[in-house]
């Protein structure tokens, strides 16, 4: 008895690994980031460099380009009828007509096959190509900030909100709510007064989000409820931690909407979205933020410390089986580096590191290998020298996203390490916002980078 579980234990090893290695020519890639850090861009520009006429493509740092192994790639056209498909070509026109793509509002997905020649080896004499699919997911950004909601229940959720809402930049938008609460009747838990104080949360968290730049909203669902838009589930907001102590008719209720919540979004989503990453890229935008002042910065360090924090701990033992031996890569991109002067960049990406030093200790991503880079999906200025009282100095040329003028600016420095709240008080960062360079239908995008980011996520996938 004791031989044969051996052997079946044997058998089942072998048999995982055969199946890994079948698995091997499947590979799923995250695109994660806060809501405006780039990730649709990115996608779109991916993946025209992928499935472009290989001639044209500029990707020097990408070993299968660069040693002419790359055969090209073309985009699926059988994809599950369920899956909305990311609209790759309706994001690249708009791009080559000069202008941004809309914002995401739901999540969908591209599948790809990459064909190449194999390096060397067996295979390489055997066979004249090999083929990778490549799965890439988009999502809106505001989605991700709902996963640290998982690590707590409805009364921490509530005194960590009100913490967050008395932070500098927010303090005061935040009182008319504060007001509203302090003076409602708490068993009056009906439908028009639940509802109306969810239209007055959710009018705030947009407040937050265009008056102070705020980045770390929840429940996000309220932002972008998707197809949820009109379900009880999205009727959530804080109550003050004073109406935490004593049972209500308003704070039951609002536990049982969290918990709802919790188990029919917030988990399916990490399950859909999460599951089998087997790559993934975190998109930082360090130049927003640092527009926007030291509070922000700050509140875009925590956001990115919780999320980090949530792909470690998940809701539960599942996740972690599921994820810590998967997800073997993570990139982390300082997005917009074409928003910068190139002598800026490294400046960019130690600012980068800084700014992740804290989350990624105790995270998981020690586990995995990790990069860390500044690049541009999409190019949308040219660098110039400009003579000035102090001597030649760098400058950049593009279309002003303010005016649609052409502009020619120095956009500044970028600090080399967080900044202090000092910094800010004598000097307001100004990174300009720009559009893409109008371009004819068949041109490629340009970018920065972005092979450098594909041979980290690609490379060794493409051997
Ligand atoms: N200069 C520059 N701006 C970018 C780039 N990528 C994105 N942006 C800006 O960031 C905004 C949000 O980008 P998007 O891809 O929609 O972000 P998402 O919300 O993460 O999907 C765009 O509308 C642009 O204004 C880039 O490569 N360079
Ligand atoms: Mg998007």
């Amino acid at each position: 008895m004791k031989g044969w579980t051996k052997f079946h234990e044997q058998w089942s090893q072998q048999s995982q690994q055969f199946s890994q290695r079948l698995l091997d020519r499947h590979l799923r890639l995250g695109i994660t980031g806060l809501s405006g850090a780039g990730k649709t861009a990115f996608i779109t520009s991916l993946v025209q460099q992928l499935t472009g006429p290989v001639t044209e493509v500029q990707l020097p740092f990408f070993s299968p380009l660069r040693q002419q192994r790359y055969l090209g790639g073309r985009l699926q056209a059988q994809q599950a009828m369920q899956t909305p498909r990311f609209a790759f070509e309706q994001n690249l026109q708009q791009l080559q007509l000069g202008k941004w793509p809309v914002s995401t509002t739901s999540w969908s997905q591209l599948s790809l096959t990459l064909r190449y020649k194999p390096v060397s080896g067996l295979a390489a004499k055997f066979t004249d190509f090999r083929e990778l699919q490549l799965d890439i997911v988009d999502y809106p950004g505001e989605w991700l900030l709902d996963l640290p909601m998982l690590q707590q229940d409805y009364q921490q959720w509530c005194e960590f909100s009100w913490q967050l809402f008395a932070k500098p930049h927010r303090v005061a938008i935040a009182q008319a709510f504060q007001e509203l609460l302090a003076t409602t009747d708490l068993d009056d838990d009906s439908e028009l007064h639940i509802q109306s104080l969810t239209d007055r949360y959710s009018a705030l968290l947009q407040q937050f989000r265009v008056e102070a730049k705020a980045c770390l909203l929840q429940p996000g669902r309220l932002l972008l409820p998707g197809d949820l838009a009109g379900t009880p589930l999205l009727q959530l907001f804080p109550l003050l931690p004073s109406q935490l102590a004593t049972p209500s008719k308003l704070l039951l209720r609002l536990q049982r909407h969290y918990q709802s919540y919790q188990q029919l979004v917030v988990t399916p989503f990490y399950q859909q979205y999460f599951a089998s990453l087997d790559r993934q890229v975190v998109l930082v935008d360090c130049l927003s933020a640092l527009n926007a002042g030291y509070h922000v910065l700050q509140e875009l360090q925590q956001a990115l410390m919780l999320i980090l924090q949530s792909f470690h701990y998940g809701p539960t033992g599942w996740l972690q089986r599921l994820f810590s031996p998967k997800i073997s890569k993570v990139l982390f991109a300082a997005s917009k580096a074409d928003q910068l002067t190139p002598e800026q960049h490294k400046n960019l990406t130690l600012l980068l590191q800084q700014l992740l030093q804290q989350p990624l200790q105790d995270s998981r991503f020690q586990y995995c290998q990790s990069e860390a880079i500044a690049l541009a999906a999409v190019v949308t200025t040219e660098v110039g020298q400009v003579r000035t009282a102090e001597g030649i100095v760098p400058c950049l040329q593009g279309i002003s996203a303010r005016n649609g003028e052409l502009q020619t600016v120095f956009p500044g420095e970028v600090p080399m390490s967080m900044p202090s709240p000092l910094l800010f008080e004598h000097h307001a960062f100004a990174f300009p916002d720009f559009l893409p360079k109008p371009l004819a239908p068949q041109q490629m995008l340009p970018q920065l980078r972005l092979d450098q980011a594909l041979e980290f996520l690609l490379g060794d996938k493409l051997q």
